[in-house]
């Protein structure tokens, strides 16, 4: 059931959040510095009180997942950056991974007999897997199963594959649109001001350089996705710089459909000094989300990263995806410490996990079509 009445009149909102609140209401955008206020000043029950208005007023208690599978083709990386866990680099590749075409296309066989909707394939950049080598997997991928759909490579990925190519960004896309390429992740965005990308991640495309390449699969009516690395170095100055950027491309494109905060995680990375954020810190970081981002349609948790305790109480805090039922080889999360080793949860499981907590679970496609309703 979508949501009615007036958040306003909650007596737990007053003045500053009031203010909010009675936006939120007449469906007002919320300003930069009104978020930088929400993340300064106001209580993680409130944040999630409001985060929680939109979203049931959006999607009622309906709750997203989907079912998908992970290749990573590799994680031998030509970048370094500071919080990752899982790259090698080149000149150490013997202790990395690299799948062949014919060994991803037999991951894709093995799902043969499976009701999978989307393979999502990102990794690490390799200086020897050029943009010919993915066009011809993904035309592979189509031509064995056609209606899969494939979301793949982050912008870093795609970026230092069109270089190479020496492809312009809309020749690069387009070629590889034209395999079968579907949408992107939303994955290498991490904080896109520069004070704070000079520190984790110098080496790789830059803030502009991001929001330009999903700007061109946009306009190639390709969707893609948005994340945001948070719990490091960065302020709350740099996470609502990152969602306005976010939001203003939105504004023109209208090609993101999923906003995705990645909780900065510590285990065996350049990082391991900084300590990980709390729960009440990730609740506030979705619950501004949701309400910052007003132009977004959904807001993602990644359980495998979280856990799936955490996951379930992220559904009353604006998050209302809670992305696949994944037999999840991922290994970008697991070598970071995240809650979840090895993350597989069936269709049963998953509803169950939404269920629980008193949500509507929905399997989507990965445009947000529904599959089935629970
Ligand atoms: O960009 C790397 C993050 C991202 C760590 O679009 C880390 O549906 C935390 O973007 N701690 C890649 N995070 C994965 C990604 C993604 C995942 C799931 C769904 C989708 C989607 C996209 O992983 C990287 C980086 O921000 N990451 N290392 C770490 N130590
Ligand atoms: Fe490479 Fe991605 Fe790791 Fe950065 S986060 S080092 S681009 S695999």
């Amino acid at each position: 059931m979508e949501r009615t009445g007036r958040l306003a009149e909650l007596p737990v909102f007053k003045g500053f959040s009031k203010l909010i609140a009675e936006k939120i209401d007449a469906g007002e955008r919320i300003l930069p510095e009104e978020g930088l206020r929400l993340y300064q000043e106001v209580d993680v029950a409130s944040l999630g009180t409001m985060a929680n208005f939109i979203r049931e007023r959006r999607h009622g208690n309906r709750t997203y997942f989907n079912r998908n599978f992970h290749i990573e083709p590799t994680n031998v990386c030509v970048f370094s950056c500071k919080f990752c866990s899982y790259s090698r680099l080149y000149s150490n590749r013997e202790e990395g991974w690299e799948l062949s075409i014919d060994q991803m296309m037999e991951k894709v066989k093995s799902y043969d007999d499976q009701p999978i909707t989307e393979v999502h394939i990102v990794g690490g950049v390799h200086p020897k897997m050029d943009i010919h080598f993915f066009a011809d997997l993904i035309r592979k991928i189509k031509a064995h199963r056609p209606d899969l759909h494939v979301k793949g490579f982050t912008a870093v990925e795609l970026d230092y594959m069109f270089r190479k190519a020496k492809m312009s960004r809309s020749e690069g896309m387009k070629l590889l649109n034209e395999a079968g390429l579907d949408s992107l992740p939303g994955g290498g965005a991490e904080i896109f001001h520069t004070d704070v990308r000079n520190q984790i991640c110098a080496d790789k495309v830059d803030g502009e350089g991001w929001l330009d390449i999903h700007a061109t699969a946009h306009k190639l009516g390709m969707h893609s996705n948005a994340t945001m690395l948070y719990g490091h170095v960065e302020q709350y100055e740099h996470r609502i710089d990152h969602m306005e950027r976010l939001r203003s491309l939105q504004d023109i494109t209208k090609g993101f459909n999923t906003f995705i905060p990645l909780k900065f995680r510590n285990h065996d990375n350049e990082m391991s000094h900084i300590n990980e954020v709390s729960m009440i810190e990730d609740m506030k970081v979705y619950a501004v989300g949701r309400i910052y981002m007003d132009n977004f349609p959904h807001l993602k948790a990644y359980w495998p990263m979280l856990g799936r305790q955490q996951a379930q109480l992220t559904l009353s805090f604006g998050v209302n995806d809670i992305d696949g039922t994944i037999d999840d080889s991922t290994k970008i999360y697991s070598m970071a410490g995240s809650e979840e080793q090895n993350p597989t949860m069936s269709t049963e499981e998953l509803v169950a996990l939404i269920r629980q907590v008193g949500r509507e679970p929905v399997e989507r496609d990965t445009l947000y079509n529904v599959v089935k309703a629970y």
